[in-house]
Formats: C-alpha cells, structure tokens, sequence
C-alpha cells in the first residue's frame, strides 16, 4: 500500500548547517526536500544542474522526494508584458524536473514576500526560541524599510523573499502591484496554470501550491491562498488533479477560523504534499511557533494526521519550522533537533492511526 513519506527541508550545501548524513540519521526520514538555491526566479533549469543535486542527495543515501520551490517570478503574478517569456522559462524547468523523474513542485503565489515573521527568535520560559508574529509589530513597520529593522535579529540568515537584493528593490515590486487586487490575483494565477498544466500532464507533476503565510493580506498586498473558500476556488479554476495543493498545517492555521482538517477533507485528492506544525496563540494576531506536540499549542495533531490518513493522502510530508533547542545555532525555523523530534511524533501519530484503522 503507498503511504505518506516523511521528509525532511534540506537548504543545500552552501547555506544549510543540517547536512544530509545528519538528516539520513533520523527514524524514517527517507526524502529531502531542496531547491537550487542559487536559481533566481524566472530562470531555466538546465537538467545537469536537476542531476548534480540530485546526485548530492543520492550520494548520502537519501532521495529528492520533491522541490520548493520553483519561484514563480513577479511578472507572472501581476501580468506583466514579460510573463509569457517567464512562464515558457518555468515550464523548461518543469520539463527538466519531469525527465530527472522529480514529480513534486511547491511554489507560492504570495506578493513581494514570502512567510513573515516579526521576530524569529522568540524566547520561551523552557529558554528554547522559536519564530513569533505580531501584527501590531508589522503594522509599525515600513514596508520599505522593513529589511534594516529585522536584519539586527536574523543572526545573519534571512527569510526567503527578504533577500538584500530584493530588498534593495522593495519599492519598484510594491508599484508593481499598485492596481493588482485579489481579483486579478486569481485571473493571473489561473493563466499561469493553464498554460503549465499541459507540461505537468506530460510529465505527471504535481503541482502544489503553498499558502499565504500568515493567511491574510500584509502590508496592504493582496493575498488569496488564505483559505477553503479561496482554495477549492482555484482547484475548481483550473480542474486537473496536477493543479493541487502544499497543505501547511502552520500557514492555514494562523487564522483561527480555519478548520483545517475540514479543510484536508475537503482538498482530498489534491494534497500533493504537507507541512504538518503547530502554533500557540497569545492572541488572534500574536502567535508564535511550537513544538509539534498537541498539547504544547492550539492545533489537534491527531486530528490533522487523521484527516490526512482518511482522504488517502501519499504524498511527501514534512514537519516545518522547529523551535531552536539545546543551543543549536542554525537557520530559525530549521534546526536539525526540533524538527527530528516533530518527524518522530508525526510518524508516531500516523502508526497509531494506520494500525488503529486496520
Ligand atoms: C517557510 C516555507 C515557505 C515555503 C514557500 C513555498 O518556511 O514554508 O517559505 O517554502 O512559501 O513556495
């Protein structure tokens, strides 16, 4: 029977501090997760470079169980007089992907930044720190100053989507979408769909879009992955199974009135892939990362890894930001120990379920 494959996010050789012999050591991790980090978006991937990293991944006895992400450029999200020559570049590296038997894509469509955090190490009475938000820090800030006021707290890593040198270009991306709303949003991601769901059909790609973290428009950008109305939306807009979803657990959740395994149950089908954490609210607007636990925040583990059992999903899964414990210093969010400890549980909850289904 196909089950659910434990991840776990590799950043590549050049910037990430967990190395793959580490990852290989964890119980019933198997696949990795990557990216080409130093792709910009727009950019084709050639197939050499698909085969050098997946030999890298290979070589320590692991395996890419899929990619985040291909990043879709900003000309395709706000329709610019450039998009088509960047979706023909997308699609050559679907392509790529597709003839180096790699079958998973995670992308987002999410304006000018990626996930936003306010603080990323947050500390905890227990002394671990994790990533925290606060909408009222974020609305205090300027958006075009926002890369000085965070970069004192990063210890000199950074969120994707904040790169400097996207920075450096804050302004022109905000006037981009001076007069893009959630509704053009919708019609130009449903352009790009269409025209990449003939290469994912020919070379049976998931595709798998990941939500908008947190799940509501900041800095006044739209934002329109935020929820099931929005998301069944576009399933239903461009009705192929290829066109699916990255299910984060995390991302989703943020807003409180999200019911995510409603939601799973409702996506069934079309979870190609899934982030399975936890948040603890000190507020509807002021949360903060935890561990994967049920009881250590707000969201029923069981129930997520339920929900996910029940609609038959098979795809990669992975555990996601972990706190930072027993002074490991790495990237925040992606430490080796919380997120083993978080594969371990998840795997743990997914036994029980199986066996308890039998
Ligand atoms: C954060 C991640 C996101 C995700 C992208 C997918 O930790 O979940 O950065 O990789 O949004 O494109």
């Amino acid at each position: 029977m196909k089950t659910m494959e434990m991840t776990l996010r590799w950043y590549g050789p050049q910037f990430d501090t967990v190395t793959l012999q580490k990852i290989r050591q964890i119980p019933g991790v198997k696949g990795v997760i990557t990216t080409l980090y130093d792709s910009a978006p727009g950019e084709v991937w050639s197939r050499e470079r698909i085969r050098e990293m997946k030999a890298e991944v290979e070589a320590s006895g692991l395996y890419i169980a899929g990619i985040e992400s291909v990043n879709v450029h900003e000309e395709i999200k706000t329709g610019g007089a450039n998009r088509d020559s960047y979706i023909d570049n997308y699609i050559a590296t679907l392509k790529h992907l597709g003839q180096e038997d790699i079958h998973l894509v995670c992308y987002n469509f999410m304006p000018v930044f990626d996930w936003t955090r306010t603080e990323l190490a947050r500390k905890r009475p227990d002394g671990s720190t994790v990533l925290a938000y606060n909408q009222e820090a974020v609305d205090a800030l300027n958006p075009e100053k926002i890369f000085e006021s965070i970069a004192g707290d990063t210890n000199g890593t950074i969120m994707p989507g904040w790169e400097p040198e996207r920075m450096e270009h804050v302004k022109e991306l905000f006037d981009m979408y001076k007069d893009i709303d959630d509704e053009k949003l919708f019609k130009n991601l449903k352009y790009f769909l269409e025209r990449i769901m003939p290469v994912c059909d020919k070379y049976n790609i998931n595709m798998a879009i990941h939500p908008d973290d947190p799940a509501w428009s900041v800095f006044g950008l739209p934002r329109i992955i935020i929820n099931k109305k929005n998301i069944l939306r576009m399933m239903q807009m461009v009705d192929n199974p290829h066109n699916g979803v990255t299910f984060c657990s995390g991302s989703y959740g943020t807003n409180l009135e999200n019911d995510l395994p409603d939601m799973i149950r409702s996506l069934k089908g079309r979870i190609h892939f899934a982030h399975v954490r936890n948040l603890r609210f000190n507020s509807p607007t002021d949360f903060e990362e935890a561990a994967h636990l049920s009881s250590d925040g707000t969201f029923d583990m069981y129930e997520i890894m339920k929900a996910l059992y029940e609609i038959g999903f098979e795809g990669p899964i992975r555990p996601d930001h972990g706190r930072m414990i027993w002074g490991e210093v790495a990237m925040p969010g992606y430490g080796l120990y919380d997120r083993a400890l978080g594969a371990t549980y998840l795997n743990g909850l997914w036994e029980a379920i199986e066996k308890g289904a039998r």
